[in-house]
């Protein structure tokens, strides 16, 4: 680990391009190392030492001390990121709309994403025998449920982003969930609360950068 911010990562995990975004938001230099997860890298010794669950992203630094640190999980590694480095905040002052934004991210990444990860698709096919159609019905299903709440609360409360006009923490985890339903052929028509923050998004340059197809270990 050195001083500087390092994420452990993968160009198309969803996971990963959230922490990009915050990171890029926040205006933070940061390296990348990649763990190719068609091939296990993520499942390594190495990397489990300091991320023992064996998913990316994770994000390792060593503080002012020269103590090493690591951190695992995007929303604690996005939310320390909005703790050490406040500004530009990625989270409203009003306590009750942090609430919501946080809400959001949570539709996100407790009620879609891990219902959809590498392992449970894998774990599918290779206990179940679940072909590529029923892989592709069971990711269309959970991207469905979820966005279909999302809709509405972006629709409550968005003016351009998920929440309000300036990009929160909310609009960390739907640009690459976008992405990613985008990836597997789900039918976004019935998004274009959805839509419309990802076409916001396009104009700013913190989300372009964290695009995984302009990343150092995307396929060429
Ligand atoms: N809750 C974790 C999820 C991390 C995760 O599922 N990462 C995926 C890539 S997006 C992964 O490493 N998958 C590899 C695998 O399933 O073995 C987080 O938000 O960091």
């Amino acid at each position: 680990m050195s001083g500087e911010l390092v994420l452990h990562g993968y160009w198309r995990s969803s996971a990963a391009y959230r922490v990009r975004i915050a990171l890029n938001l926040k205006g933070l230099a940061f390296t990348q190392i990649t763990h190719d997860l068609r091939t296990g890298a993520q499942k390594a010794p190495d990397y489990r030492t300091f991320a023992p669950h064996g998913l990316v992203p994770a994000l390792t630094l060593e503080d002012a001390a020269g103590e090493a640190r690591a951190f695992i999980q995007s929303p604690a590694i996005i939310e320390w990121i909005e703790e050490r480095y406040p500004l530009p905040p990625l989270l409203p002052a009003d306590i009750h709309a942090r609430a919501i934004v946080r809400s959001m991210a949570a539709i996100i990444a407790c009620d879609i994403h891990p219902l959809n990860n590498l392992r449970v698709l894998n774990h599918l096919r290779s206990s179940f025998g679940v072909d590529a159609d029923g892989i592709g019905r069971w990711i269309a299903e959970w991207v469905r449920e979820g966005f279909a709440a999302l809709e509405i609360l972006v629709e409550r409360h968005g003016a351009g982003y998920c929440f309000g006009a300036t990009p929160t923490l909310a609009d960390c985890y739907l640009i690459p969930q976008l992405y990613s339903a985008d990836r597997f052929e789900v039918d976004l028509a019935p998004y274009p609360a959805l839509l419309a923050v990802g076409a916001t998004a396009r104009t700013l340059p913190a989300f372009v950068d964290a695009h995984p197809n302009v990343q150092p270990d995307a396929d060429r």
